[in-house]
């Protein structure tokens, strides 16, 4: 059976002004359906077998199809760490956590932009989960938290082509109206389990 391409949990107009229509258009519509064709391809060619869930299929692949099953992965969960009228400081466990494992929300804060800006080139930062205690990483291109035995709890797509129409060429301040206005802390405190 094929990969099918999820919808989006709110309408693409939804996070503007932080992030627009346009953006969703071809980040959600062009780039994560790109990732989606793809990956049908390989199981077309008989390469993928989609009888397995994807995150079995990212964790027996490598090369151009991990790159694909895990960009169709982190993408899906990149919509979900959003939500319309979002961001601020975190509500539930996941703010006492925090406070408990970074020492409060600032230094969470600072650690993520830190992260989102030390990715050189195309990658992705992360809150994780990583032997019970949450941590900020980073990773390049594909790369996803599964690969290092780690839950997601929330990311960010520091791809350029994440935040190019919105922001040019300001990544600093993609990081800092996720973090101030879109953050999704119900997903994140879902994740946390
Ligand atoms: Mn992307």
């Amino acid at each position: 059976m094929a990969i099918s391409l999820p919808p989006l949990p709110y309408a693409k107009d939804a996070l503007a002004p932080h992030l627009t229509a346009e953006t969703l258009e071809y980040h959600y519509g062009k780039h994560h359906n790109a990732y989606v064709v793809n990956l049908n391809k390989f199981i077309e060619d008989g390469k993928v077998d989609a009888s397995k869930p994807l995150e079995q299929i990212i964790l027996s692949s490598d090369g151009p199809i991990f790159n694909n099953a895990a960009q169709v992965w982190n993408h899906t969960f990149l919509w979900n760490s959003m939500k319309p009228a979002g961001g601020g400081k975190p509500t539930g466990a996941i703010a006492a956590k925090i406070t408990a494992d970074f020492g409060g929300y600032e230094a969470f804060r600072a650690e993520f932009i830190a992260a989102a800006m030390g990715q050189f080139g195309s990658g992705w930062a992360w809150l994780v989960l990583d032997g019970g205690k949450l941590k900020v990483t980073k990773t390049a291109n594909a790369d996803l938290p599964m690969k290092a035995g780690q839950t997601a709890i929330l990311t960010i797509d520091v791809w350029e082509h994440a935040y190019y129409i919105d922001y040019r060429n300001l990544r600093q301040k993609w990081v800092e109206s996720f973090l101030d206005n879109l953050v999704n802390w119900d997903f994140a405190n879902a994740n946390l389990g």
